[in-house]
This record gives structure tokens, C-alpha cells and sequence, in this order.
């Protein structure tokens, strides 16, 4: 039989805003009732270098260094997130990047009035996952374990 789609992980970074606004919790749980297994989680202070490598399709922005600014105020928390098609699920969950225009039941829609302060980061593409969470976080940070609700999250011809 021929899989149509693949299990992926993807980064997910719950930014400053998050943190000071008492969002974790809020928005971790919406991963966990979408079925998505948290693989890794790490609260981490962002640097204005890996940063630069993080944003570097920002650099020639004017709001370039704004933006590094605002993920350095706190620290974040670093998630690294695992499902069928996580990378496309997971940014359908956030929602796009200007919150005042997020639909309602995104998490950008319900808990964002910005652009910049948007809650959360997510990986654009399997490839850029892979290379993002690289950057994030060590193998051994990392867990495979079996979700024990896996049998009925999925259909066996959706992995
Ligand atoms: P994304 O987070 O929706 O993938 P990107 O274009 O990759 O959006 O931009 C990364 C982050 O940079 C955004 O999440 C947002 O915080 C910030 N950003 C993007 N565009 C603007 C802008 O026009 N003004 C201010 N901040 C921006
Ligand atoms: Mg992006």
C-alpha cells in the first residue's frame, strides 16, 4: 500500500509574548487535544546569533532587529512537535502571521492583536524543520516514545 502522508516533527517556539501573557499552558494544550505528541520541551534565553540564523529570511526587513528585540525580552520555550503532517497541522492551528487577522479557533486568532506579538513560532516546511530543530535542540532532547492513544488517532493507511 502506497502512504499518502508521512509522521514529521516541527519546531514550535512559545515566544516572550507568550510566556508574559500566561499562555503556555493554553497553548501546549491545544497540541495535546489535536492528537499531536510532544516529543521534546525546553525554556530556553534566545541570542542575537542564533537568531540571526533563526530569522535570516528577516534580515533585510526593517523590523529585522524589533523582532530579534522581542524574542530575546523573556525567555521561550522551545517544542518540538510530532504527528502526521505536524508541519502543515501545526501552522493551521496558529494561524497566519497578523493575529488581527487570525480567524477565531487559532491560536494567533484568539490570542493575538499583532503581527510581531504573535505567540508562536512554527516551522514553514519539512525541510525547515528539520533544519530549525537542529538549531533547537540536541538528539537526546528529543523523545520517541509511544503515544498510547496512536491507535486511535489514526487510520492505519494515514502513516
Ligand atoms: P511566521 O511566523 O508566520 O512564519 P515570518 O514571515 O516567518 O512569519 O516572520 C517571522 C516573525 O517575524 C513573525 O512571526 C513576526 O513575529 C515577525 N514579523 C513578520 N513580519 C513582520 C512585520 O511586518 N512587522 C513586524 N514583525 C513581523
Ligand atoms: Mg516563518
Amino acid at each position: 500500500m502506497k502512504f499518502a502522508f508521512m509522521i514529521e516533527r516541527t519546531l514550535v517556539i512559545l515566544k516572550p509574548s507568550a510566556l508574559q501573557r500566561g499562555l503556555v499552558g493554553e497553548v501546549t494544550h491545544r497540541f495535546e487535544r489535536k492528537g499531536l505528541r510532544l516529543a521534546g520541551m525546553k525554556m530556553m534565553q534566545l541570542t542575537d546569533h542564533l537568531l540571526d540564523e533563526h530569522y535570516a529570511h528577516l534580515i533585510n526587513k526593517p523590523f529585522f532587529q524589533r523582532v530579534k528585540d522581542s524574542m530575546m525580552a523573556a525567555p521561550v520555550i522551545a517544542c518540538c512537535i510530532e504527528g502526521v503532517d505536524a508541519v502543515q497541522t501545526v501552522r493551521t492551528l496558529a494561524g497566519p502571521t497578523n493575529g488581527r487577522l487570525a480567524a477565531p479557533g487559532t491560536i494567533r486568532g484568539d490570542y493575538s492583536m499583532s503581527v510581531q506579538e504573535n505567540i508562536i513560532h512554527t516551522s514553514d516546511s519539512p525541510e525547515n524543520a528539520a533544519v530549525e530543530l537542529t538549531r533547537f535542540f540536541k538528539p537526546e532532547e528529543m523523545f520517541a516514545y509511544k503515544q498510547v492513544a496512536f491507535d486511535y488517532l489514526y487510520a492505519t493507511d494515514e502513516y
